[in-house]
């Protein structure tokens, strides 16, 4: 069945001399590194909202897609055809997860009884067609913040309405998740912040979004969900102030409130830098809490401030984010999910299909090069060795807690020779780039 991508051949691996821009350059979802294959590795999914019904607007502008799917009058029709079109992208592109809002998948009704009973129709549909391929659904989540009941937040809500609408509409979208076989479930606080503290009770909205959270955590367990919950932190946009802003945020907060053993972290690529982090950065942080859950694959622009969802082509961040999956064991439940949208300028259906294959390639060339990098322990060797003086003498006291600082100020009072050695940053990088280069 082939009928929105009609002229798209189904996507294989062709290697990195085909000039062919239909076909992976380093995307072989069979080739192996270590024990698990690229496929296993990678764990690659689809978006549904930016793939499916991003029409490409902006603020200064109307949508400029071209998209058959779209081209009918009743939402419902057009909810149908939109599963239709993503099945037939995610066959072409071998892309074995997907990812949704609940309203991505269906409209909302004028009661929140007939939005539900359009869910269940549509979630039946997307049954069928998961019935005859082996796509999986890695998460599903609730979008609480398109909505104009939003204003003020969902269930970070001055108004307390708004946090019974908004538990019922996750309790639903929790269910649909399950339904489906999804492997998490993903909290994006898009309204769960403020614009000025003038108005805002910080302490009643955070107590009453980690009650939110208990809530949904006591929910899953009653019906047997057994997906991880994960949280998606970003800083901003599009609310001034988001409660989630970054790993180490949502890892304090989730302590304080102890909800830590029940949530991992989605991170997100372009959120990350609008925290005024690297990438990197952010999947360090969650590994080294044991948090690292998934990934929302994309990236910004250096010169726009704002959460561009581009998709992933730059080596360097690939290159990295993949080290740092690695060292984790990989994503385990999780996946890397393209959060990533085509520009506005390229609204042709194929553009979808030459994002994908690009985003796809730069992970698995990131795969490879971090994988030889961590085979040869070249940056891990570095690093073991700066730290050395922790693993003898008086650092070794140090690590151990053997010392306090009376001992210190004694060893200090000896010990006016302070030498220390050079960071080397420039050799590293320089290092780093000769594997990307050469791998
Ligand atoms: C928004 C964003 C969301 C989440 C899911 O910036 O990343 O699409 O991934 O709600
Ligand atoms: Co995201």
């Amino acid at each position: 069945m082939t009928k929105y991508f009609k002229d798209i051949p189904v996507i294989s691996y062709e290697g990195k001399d085909s000039k062919n821009p239909l076909a992976f350059k380093y995307y072989n979802p069979k080739e192996k590194l270590g024990s698990q294959t690229m496929e296993e590795h990678l764990r690659f999914s689809m978006s549904y909202w930016h793939t499916l019904t991003g029409a490409g607007t902006d603020p200064f502008g109307a949508g400029t897609m071209i998209r058959e799917w779209d081209h009918f009058a009743d939402p419902m029709d057009k909810a149908k055809a939109r599963v239709e079109a993503a099945f037939e992208l995610l066959k072409k592109l071998n892309i074995p997860f997907f990812c949704f809002h609940d309203r991505d998948i269906a409209p909302e009704g004028s009661t929140l009884r007939q939005t539900n009973k359009n869910l269940d129709i549509i979630v039946e549909y997307i049954k069928q067609f998961m019935n005859d391929t082996d796509i999986q659904l890695l998460w599903g989540t609730a979008n609480a913040f398109g909505h104009p009941r939003y204003v003020h937040g969902a269930a970070t809500s001055c108004n307390a309405d708004v946090f019974a609408y908004v538990a019922a509409q996750v309790k639903k979208a929790i269910e649909i998740t399950y339904e489906l076989g999804g492997k998490n479930y993903v909290f994006w606080g898009g309204r769960e912040g403020y614009e000025t503290l003038l108005n805002t009770n910080m302490k009643l909205e955070l107590d009453n979004f980690a009650r939110f959270l208990q809530m949904a955590v006591d929910y899953a367990k009653e019906i047997g969900f057994k997906g991880q919950f994960l949280i998606e932190p970003k800083p901003k946009e599009p609310t001034k102030h988001q409660y989630d802003f970054d790993v180490a945020t949502v890892f304090g907060f989730l302590k304080k409130y102890e909800l830590d053993s029940y949530f991992k972290m989605n991170i997100e690529a372009n959120h990350a830098t609008l925290a005024g982090h690297t990438f990197q950065h952010e999947l360090h942080t969650a590994r080294m809490y044991g948090i690292l859950g998934s990934v929302d694959a994309n990236q910004g622009d250096p010169l726009l401030g704002w959460d561009t969802d581009q998709f992933p082509t730059n080596i360097y961040d690939t290159t990295l984010a993949m080290y740092e999956i690695l060292k984790n064991d990989g994503l385990h439940q999780g996946g890397l999910n393209f959060d990533a949208k085509v520009r506005r300028g390229s609204f042709e259906p194929i553009d979808l299909v030459y994002s994908y294959i690009a985003g796809m390639d730069a992970f698995a060339r990131g795969l490879k090069v971090a994988y030889k990098l961590l085979e040869d322990k070249t940056i891990e060797n570095f690093i073991d060795k700066r730290y050395q003086s922790y693993t003898e003498g008086i650092g070794k006291s140090i690590v151990e807690g053997k010392v306090g600082f009376k001992e210190l100020e004694e060893y200090a009072l000896q010990n006016d020779q302070i030498i220390n050695v050079s960071g080397r940053q420039e050799m590293l990088e320089g290092i780093l780039n000769q594997y990307i280069l050469e791998v």
